[in-house]
């Protein structure tokens, strides 16, 4: 028997209200018509108990020092990682929602002299590394407009810039590599037609999941 070949792991970024969920539910859909078998995700992952943690952390109902939602949002990651890994074995392609760049600069935003881009990263090395990350780019200004924006913890006018600065700083690094830019000011269907475009490859070929070293 052939090998099985291996399917890809594709991240949807983006700031608050840049329309990701959106995007992530119509990728999935489009990813499934084309016959493909697909798994998807999104962290945080509220469901688990590290997840209802996070989640009340974000609806300002609870507490929590920076660099412990820092470990926590990790810790979120890693109990799903044996799951993602084996659904690429087994050919499945995974879409998950947000993923580790906003582990790191998210907790980097925070503007901490010892909650460096670095030490974002740390927790994360390890974790499979994506084909291709998504970034769908929103001016802040435009983000907060949309609806219900403010509602969660780091959806300030002043957080989401800094976050946006730190995505392009990402990109200039080596975990930045898989990222490509989508411009998310358009209509949902000029972004669901461009996202898809800018996948095609990978599906076509997905790289190694070797894990994100460090
Ligand atoms: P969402 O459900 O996609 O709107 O994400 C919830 C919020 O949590 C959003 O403001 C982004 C933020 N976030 C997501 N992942 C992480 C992470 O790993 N670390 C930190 N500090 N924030 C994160
Ligand atoms: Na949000
Ligand atoms: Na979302």
């Amino acid at each position: 028997m052939p090998p099985l070949s291996r399917g890809a792991l594709i991240v949807i970024e983006g700031l608050d209200r840049a329309g990701k969920s959106t995007q992530h539910a119509r990728l999935c859909q489009n990813l499934e018509s084309q016959g493909r078998r697909v798994k998807s995700l999104r962290f945080p992952d509220r469901t688990t108990p590290i997840g209802k943690s996070i989640d009340a952390y974000l609806r300002g109902e609870s507490q929590q020092e920076d660099h412990v939602i820092h470990l926590l949002f990790s810790a979120n990651r890693w109990e799903a990682a044996g799951q993602i890994r084996s659904a690429i074995e087994e050919g499945f392609t995974v879409v998950i929602d947000r993923y580790h760049y906003s582990g790191i600069v998210y907790s980097a935003a925070k503007d901490k002299v010892d909650l460096s881009l670095k030490w974002a990263r740390d927790p994360e090395i390890g974790l499979p590394r994506p084909d291709v990350c998504v970034f769908l780019d929103i001016a802040p200004e435009v983000a907060a407009k949309r609806g219900n924006f403010g509602r969660e913890k780091y959806e300030t006018s002043a957080m989401q810039k800094r976050v946006r600065e730190l995505f392009y700083e990402l990109m200039g690094t080596s975990d930045g590599l898989d990222i490509r830019v989508v411009d998310a000011g358009r209509s949902v269907e000029e972004v669901e037609q461009d996202i898809i475009e800018r996948v095609n490859d990978v599906m076509e070929q997905p790289k190694m999941a070797k894990p994100l070293t460090a």
